[in-house]
This record gives structure tokens, sequence and C-alpha cells, in this order.
């Protein structure tokens, strides 16, 4: 039934990251074997099966308060527990993101809530996420649901405190908000800042995680949601409720904060009309209604500037409720189901590819020069066979003849391998420099300038100076080693070009450097500083901390990019001529090898005969080594599609 399908895409998906996993250990048993293993290359196989482990899909939802982004949770993904999981409720609910995923390193389910005055430190989230010191936590009774929805009570939790606290706290404007005192003079805040959810529901388990945050105001004061949890989630839902239709504040939120996240094709954006039963009216037949509820979907897409076919109608409470009481036709009509298709069709297999790229991408090419070198040591030992064998019946003449044509060729060789050693030198310079650009001693500098100059600013216009002055500085660098990569890549690409003219490297590519994701990702920081000087909120609370906070937070994501970039760069370059330098041993030990069989031979006859089983015996476990890389590289390109088709076949 179309209603499991995410749920299998999520399993397919499961089983193929395990058996990446299994082909990874495999290969690095191979390795082991083979004694082919090296250093850095167990550090990076290391580094990948972690990656792979710890791999998550994260769909974030995103809108106004009540649009319904909670109950769109609880029908998709947690209607098995016959009720409705997570708070959701008419006004503000959802008071701090909410994160639900699944820790396999703790053995009982929890959730874990970090105190709403930790705002008050500079501490972010992420770095309390280290530390669940700082965390209170409540254990999790997954048996029964009805415990579990009663423990995810504790998550919407508001408490009062005196105005002047909550202005500390940058949740409250006197100017402003003064509609918001209670009669009792005290002001509600969020109890807490950010929940932790882990429970081993299926999905969660094969890695699923899932975002549910605030209405717009939490949004806006807590940047870590804004610059780094949306940004990295796979999929941002926006959600739009039919009986409000699109307000001014549904409008802020859209531009501010989610626009954007489309600039990056590897991350999906989905609009969602929600609350579309409010339209059902029995008075009218199914195709008026159906138009009403078309045109508004018209109208939201012409005002959120997007295609209408990209607005999904839906109702999550029916589909909740349809799937509770498996009212198929309820359950059709709330159209929750497309929507799961669109998550299962779309954003998982973008989801697989981006881990396709860079995990299988990287191993692919590990096995690939694994068995480059194994195909040329075989042909290799071909060669030397049918040289030998050619030999059986020949004079000593011949034998000694071979024996200094295959010197001379030695010495040929040796002198290329001089040159290759100048250009190397060459491009460990070019690297050095490219490495000096992306260091982070002058960014440093500059950073502690510019967090000190924002420190002190208590203006607007104060802050977007030191702002536009610490985007100009990061955009000169970045463009500087946009073009130092060119070069370096030039460099490397003219090494490979060489080195395959003189030796031959099969089609052996160097990996390329690129700095396109760097400069996305700082472009995206800046769109975000930008939206956010000019979104209302900011004017409102131009004399408060938190436009501070919200500055100072991008500049360490800033800093981020530069470590990340620099890492890279670094591991990239240190890996650059890896391929030919292996070659160039593989060929040396090949060349002395053959030129000790010769003479062996030359000095008696009868080692010919040995030294040919010898070379047919490794010959043959050449052909086996070959034969077990041929498959492991299968094993790393099966598509996602045929771990699908076995569950099917299964059932
Ligand atoms: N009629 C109708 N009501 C809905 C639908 N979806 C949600 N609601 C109701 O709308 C109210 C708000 O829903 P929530 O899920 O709490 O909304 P939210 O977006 O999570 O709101 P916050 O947590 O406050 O940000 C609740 O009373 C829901 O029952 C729907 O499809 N149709
Ligand atoms: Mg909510």
């Amino acid at each position: 039934m179309a209603a499991d399908r995410f749920t299998d895409q999520m399993q397919a998906y499961g089983k193929w990251k395990s058996t990446l996993v299994e082909a990874i250990l495999k290969y690095q048993s191979w390795l082991e074997q083979n004694k082919m293993s090296e250093a850095e290359m167990e550090l990076r196989i290391f580094e990948l099966l972690d990656q792979l482990r710890s791999d998550s899909l994260t769909i974030a939802f995103v809108a106004e308060f009540a649009r319904g982004k909670t109950e769109l949770i609880n029908g998709i993904f947690f209607s098995e527990y016959d009720r409705r999981l997570l708070p959701s409720e008419a006004g503000r609910t959802t008071m701090c993101p909410t994160e639900l995923f699944y820790d396999s390193a703790e053995n009982q389910s929890y959730i874990r809530l970090l105190p709403i005055e930790t705002r008050l430190e500079d501490t972010s989230i992420s770095e309390h996420k280290r530390n669940p010191i700082n965390w209170t936590t409540i254990e999790l009774n997954t048996s029964s649901s009805e415990e579990m929805a009663e423990a995810f009570r504790e998550v919407v939790r508001k408490k009062a405190v005196p105005p002047e606290v909550a202005q500390k706290l940058g949740l409250f404007n006197p100017e402003h908000d003064q509609g918001h005192i209670n009669k009792d003079g005290t002001v509600d805040v969020p109890m807490w800042r950010h929940a932790l959810i882990s429970f081993p529901h299926p999905l969660l388990k094969e890695g699923l995680s899932i975002l549910d945050t605030p209405g717009l105001n939490a949004m806006g004061s807590e940047p870590e949601l804004t610059l780094n949890m949306l940004p990295n989630a796979q999929a941002v839902v926006f959600v739009l409720a039919a009986d409000t239709g699109v307000t001014k504040s549904d409008m802020e939120m859209w531009t501010h904060h989610v626009k954007a996240l489309n600039a990056d094709t590897r991350h999906a954006r989905l609009v969602v009309l929600n609350k579309i039963d409010t339209l059902w009216d029995e008075l009218k037949d199914e195709s008026s209604v159906n138009n009403t509820i078309q045109a508004q979907c018209n109208t939201a897409a012409k005002m959120l500037d997007i295609e209408t076919k990209s607005v999904f109608p839906v109702s999550a409470q029916k589909g909740l409720l349809a799937k509770i009481r498996h009212d198929q036709d309820l359950l059709e009509k709330s159209n929750i189901l497309s929507l799961e298709t669109i998550l299962s069709t779309d954003i998982l297999p973008k989801k697989q590819e981006i881990v396709r790229d860079s995990v299988v991408g990287e191993i692919g090419s590990m096995v690939k020069q694994s068995r480059d070198l194994i195909a040329s040591r075989l042909a290799d030992a071909n060669k030397q066979l049918k040289e030998l064998q050619s030999l059986s019946n020949k004079n000593e003449d011949v034998i000694s003849h071979l024996l200094k044509k295959t010197r001379s060729e030695q010495a040929i060789y040796y002198k290329s391998v001089e040159s290759f050693q100048a250009n190397r030198k060459l491009f460990s310079e070019a690297h050095t420099g490219l490495l000096g650009i992306l260091s982070l001693n002058e960014l440093d500098q500059l950073m502690s300038k510019t967090r000190k100059t924002m420190a002190d600013t208590w203006t607007t216009v104060g802050l977007k100076n030191s702002m536009k002055e610490f985007f100009e500085v990061i955009n000169n660098t970045i463009k500087e080693a946009s073009s130092r990569t060119d070069k370096t890549n030039m460099l490397m690409q003219g090494i490979y070009r060489k080195f395959n003219a003189e030796h031959g490297l099969g089609d052996t590519k160097p990996k390329l450097f690129t700095m396109s994701k760097y400069k996305r990702h700082m472009e995206r920081l800046y769109h975000e500083a930008d939206a956010y000087r000019k979104s209302p909120v900011t004017a409102m609370t131009e004399q408060s901390f938190v436009i501070k906070k919200f500055f100072i937070s991008m500049v360490s994501h800033a800093r981020n990019t530069f470590f990340n970039a620099h890492q890279e760069a670094e591991s990239w370059g240190k890996a650059a001529m890896a391929p030919l330098v292996s070659r160039i041993k593989e060929h040396k030990d090949q060349m002395e090898k053959r030129l000790e069989s010769l003479r062996k031979i030359n000095e008696s006859r009868d080692t010919l005969q040995s030294r040919v089983a010898e070379l047919e015996r490794s010959a043959e476990a050449l052909n086996v080594q070959l034969a077990d890389l041929n498959m492991l590289m299968e094993t790393l390109n099966q598509p996602l599609d045929n771990f699908i088709n076995k569950e099917q076949q299964v059932a």
C-alpha cells in the first residue's frame, strides 16, 4: 500500500547502507590480507564507516504557529500509536525546537531538555549536545503510547517569569510586547530551549530524524536553527493553513528563513497547504470543493513565487484520524499519502545520491586503485611469463641481450621518475600556498576584531558596517582561494597527463578540489545575515542582545566553513599524488624482480622452469584477487531499487 512506501523506502535505504558497510569491511580485510593496507587509507576507511553508521536523514517542519506542523508529523510518521503522539493544540503549542531521532548509543529511550536559561550563556546548542550534563533527562516508557504522549507534554511547558527576566532572555521587548503581560504582571516563556527525543521507532532506527519547530519568534531568536539546523536538513517542509491563507507573518517566515534554502539542489523544500478539511463542504459537490482548494493553492504559489504544482494540499488532522480508524476514503481525501510519496520518491533518492557521491565515490576510487594495481601486476606477470616461455630454447646470448635491454629500460625509467619528482615538488608548493590562504591564522585575527567591534556596537548601522567589512574580507579570501585551487588543479592534471603519456595509467583520473561548496555556504550565510537584518523582528529587538548573538554565531559559522575547507584541501593535497607514487613503486619493484630472475636464469637454466611455474601461480592468485575486487565494486554500485525489489519479493 502506498501508505507504507516511505517506510519501505527508508528500510531499503537502511539495508543499502548496511550492505555498503559490509562491503567496506570486506575491502578493509582484503587490504590487510594482501598486505596493501596503508595507515592513511585505513584512517579514511574508518572515517567513512563512521560517517555511514551515523548517517541520518533530517526532515524539518517550519511554519508560523498553529499551521499544523506537529499534527503533520503525527499523521505522517507516528499514526501507528493510534493517538496524537506529539502535543498539537490550537494556539502556540510547540515551545522549543524538538528533534526526534534514535540514539543507538543509549539503551534507554529518553527526552532531554535544555533549560531556557542557557540562552544567557554563549554556548551553542550543538556544543550543549556534546554534554548531556546540562540537560534534564526524562526516561521514556515506549511500551505505552499513553505514557509517551504524556511525557511529550513536558516539551511544551511554559513558565511565568518577571518581564525583566524575559527581556534578558531575549524573549520580551517592553516596547512591543506589553500585550503579552499576564494579569499578575508576569510573562510566559518556554521552559526549555531545545528538546531531544530518542526512541526506537522503526523509521527513526533507520536513521530518520525529524525536526519540529515552534512559530516565528522562536525562529528568529535561536540563530542556530536558521544558520545550522535548517540548512543541514535534507528537506524542509513549509506549512500553510487553508483556514488562515497566506498571512503577513507566513510570508515573513518564508522569505527570511525558507526561501533561500533551495539554493542547493541537494536539498528539498516542500510547501504544504494544510487544513483543507476546513474547505470541505457537504452542501457543495466534490468538484467545486476541489476547485476552491486548487484556487487556494494557486494563490499561495503566486504569493510565494513558486509553481502551483509544488504546493501540496493536505489535511493532517483527517489523515491522522483516517489512519487510526483505517478509513480508506478519508485517507484518500486527506491527500496525506501523496505527500509521503514525495518524501520517498524525491527526498530519499536525493539523500542516497549524496551518500553515494561521498562514501561510494571515495571507497569506489580506492577499490579501483587497488584493482588497477592488481591488473598491472597481472599484466606484468603475463608479460614476463611469455618472455620466459619464449626463452626456453634460446641460447645464452639472447638472455644476456635481454638482461642488457631491461637494464637500459630501467635507467630510462629512473630518469622519468626524477622529472616526476620535480613536478611533484611544484605541486606541493602550490598546495602549501592554497593552504596558507585557507589558514585560520589571519581569519582568526579578523574574527576576533569583528567580534569585538560587534560587542561594542549598539546600533544596527554599526553592526551592519562591521558585518559588511567582515564579508568583504571573506569574499576576497574565497576568490583568492578559488583561483589558487584552479591553478593547483591544472598543475595536477598536467602531471597526470604527462605520467599517463609516459607510463600509461589506464583511466585513472586525478581527483580535483573545488571550493564551490564553501563558496555557496558563505553566500547563504551572507543571505541569512541580510535577511535577518531586514526582518521586522530584528528591528523590534534592535537594542537587545539577540541580534548580537545572531551575528556572533554567524562569525563562528564562517570560521567553521573555513576550517572545513582547509581540512578538505589538506587531505586532498596529501592524497593527490598517491596513485602515481604507488604506480612508481610498483613498477620499480616489478623491474627489479624481472632483472633478478633474468640474472638467475642466465646463471643456471634450471631456474627457468621454476620461475615459469612461480609466475603461473602468482598470475592465478592475482586473477582471484581481481575477481574479489570486481565483486566488491558491483556491491558498491548497487542501486537502491535492488533493495526495494528484494523486500517486496520476500513480502
Ligand atoms: N481542521 C484541521 N485542524 C488541524 C489540521 N492540522 C492541525 N490542525 C489543528 O490546528 C491546531 C494547531 O496544530 P499544531 O499541529 O499544534 O500546529 P503547529 O504548527 O505545530 O503549531 P506550533 O506548535 O504552535 O508552532 C491544532 O488544534 C490541530 O489539531 C487539519 O488538517 N485540519
Ligand atoms: Mg507544534
